[in-house]
């Protein structure tokens, strides 16, 4: 690897200059040195064809290398292994915190890394190199569960929860869709209604699908008070009537738990109730942030597709030679790094217009739907680039093709996601 090169020295030594030694930062330029020698298996360099590093800074340059060490010395070894057991590997938990991946660009005086949107993209990408359950925790965590808080919680309820999710010491899933309502959650029947007592509601439905649920300390539910309208809020393990159930027997996000919340007349502290906004536009809008996560995840996924397939492909001799030299493999290699470069620059493009607040939902939506259905075709291709060997666990690229399954359906499907943009351009809800 290149971790210990002068480049990535110049880097952490610029980095510690100009930024000091903050928590996230500090740690970067720790992963960024560590002694990669002892992988063997993860030869993944990254692949930037259009030179897109030129469009990045030192910093994202610093933060993405931290996060790829991390991966390859704590996550790789073991990923095979907790897809095919179904084991969420927790102690990785703590190293998430460590390299950012919990609220980067939540502000550093509650906990985050006060990062930009490029970054958290890169750190996303990173993950889901490696494996889309693994930068699942992060989205969630980050974007479904610090976001709603520091956007609609109280100063209170930003200083008890925030720095402790930011570290991963306490753990948080997000609770919107339901048994009966996934592409609809307006629709939920999820509520609350006032106790009586002047201090609490009482919650009443549940929720399915729910990523980090049967661990999670704490979860952002969407419910409806008395009125019907949608309200956000944190409930706690613990409290009496609500169950996280794990959802087992999934083949897809296998290394990702993924459960259940049921509340039985839950008694919740009014205190818990986001204050700061209210209305189906306040989850959606936590969507936004987690899905454009998953814009620069899912390249990460296409990328490891295709450095596994480039690498084996120059190595697997058939009639002779190499099968690389073959037209039809060279199609499929060729056209990967189209898709994956056409995707990048759309995505750096997003996170441009992110870090200046003027991305829309309909351009996330776009970056969303197409980066997915890229990453899904180029590991379908990588895969019979590999022949037989492609569906071993040898090899990351069926685990990722299992994987993309649920990331082209969670946060919005893929026709959702079509009908979004449909929606956009031409003025007409084709919704309902
Ligand atoms: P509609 O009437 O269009 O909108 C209701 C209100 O919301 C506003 N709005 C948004 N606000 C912020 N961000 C957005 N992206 C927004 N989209 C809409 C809208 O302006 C309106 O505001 P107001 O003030 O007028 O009330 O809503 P609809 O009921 O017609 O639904 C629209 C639709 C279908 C696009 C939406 O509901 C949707 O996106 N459905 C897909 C559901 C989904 O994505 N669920 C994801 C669950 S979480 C998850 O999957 C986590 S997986 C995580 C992991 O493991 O990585
Ligand atoms: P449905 O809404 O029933 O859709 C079924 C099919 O109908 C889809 O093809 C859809 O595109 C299509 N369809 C629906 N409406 C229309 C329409 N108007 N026009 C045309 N076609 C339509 N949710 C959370 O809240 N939190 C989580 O942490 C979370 N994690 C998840 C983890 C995993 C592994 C998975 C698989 C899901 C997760 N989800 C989570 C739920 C996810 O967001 C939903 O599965 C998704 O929104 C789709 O809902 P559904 O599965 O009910 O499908």
């Amino acid at each position: 690897g290149n971790f210990g090169s002068d480049a990535c020295k110049f880097r952490m030594f610029w980095a510690f200059w100009v930024h000091g030694c903050s928590s996230v930062r500090t740690q970067a330029l720790y992963f960024c040195g560590m002694n990669m020698g002892s992988v063997k298996t993860d030869l993944y360099q990254g692949h930037d064809y259009y030179m897109m590093d030129d469009l990045l800074t030192e910093e994202h340059k610093l933060i993405r290398d931290a996060a790829r060490a991390w991966v390859k010395q704590e996550v790789s070894p073991i990923i095979e292994d907790a897809a095919e057991t179904q084991v969420f590997p927790k102690h990785l938990l703590p190293g998430l915190g460590a390299i950012g991946a919990f609220g980067p660009y939540i502000p550093e005086q509650y906990g985050g890394a006060g990062l930009d949107q490029i970054s958290y993209g890169l750190i996303m990408q990173e993950l889901e190199r490696c494996d889309s359950g693994l930068r699942s925790t992060a989205s969630v965590q980050s974007s479904l569960v610090m976001y709603p808080i520091w956007k609609y919680g109280s100063e209170e309820q930003r200083m008890k929860y925030l720095p402790k999710l930011a570290t991963g010491e306490m753990m948080g899933c997000f609770g919107l869709t339901e048994p009966d309502h996934g592409s609809n959650p307006g629709g939920m029947i999820t509520n609350f209604k006032d106790a009586g007592d002047g201090e609490n509601v009482i919650l009443n439905g549940a929720k399915l699908w729910i990523s980090n649920a049967p661990f999670a300390d704490i979860a952002v539910v969407w419910a409806k008070d008395e009125t019907g309208r949608i309200h956000g809020i944190v409930v706690e393990r613990g409290m009496e009537g609500f169950s996280t159930p794990k959802m087992t027997g999934k083949w897809s996000l296998r290394a990702s738990d993924t459960g259940e919340l049921i509340f039985e007349d839950v008694k919740v502290p009014k205190a818990n109730i986001l204050p700061g906004r209210s209305g189906l536009g306040a989850p959606l809008s936590c969507l936004d942030s987690a899905r454009y996560g998953i814009a620069w995840g899912a390249i990460g996924a296409a990328l490891d597709c295709y450095d596994a397939a480039l690498r084996y492909a120059k190595q697997r001799e058939q009639f002779g030679r190499p099968i690389a030299g073959f037209q039809l493999q060279q199609k499929k290699l060729a056209e990967m790094i189209t898709e994956i470069t056409k995707a990048q620059l759309l995505t750096l493009r997003l996170g441009q217009l992110r870090n200046e607040g003027k991305a829309t939902s309909g351009q996330i939506s776009m970056a969303k739907r197409n980066n997915v259905e890229i990453a899904i075709n180029i590991a379908r291709e990588a895969r019979q680039v590999l022949g037989g060997m492609g569906i071993t666990g040898e090899y990351p690229i069926m685990r990722h093709m299992m994987n993309l399954e649920s990331v082209i359906t969670y946060e919005g499907t893929h026709d959702i996601h079509l009908l979004i943009t449909g929606f956009d351009i031409t003025g007409e809800n084709a919704f309902k």
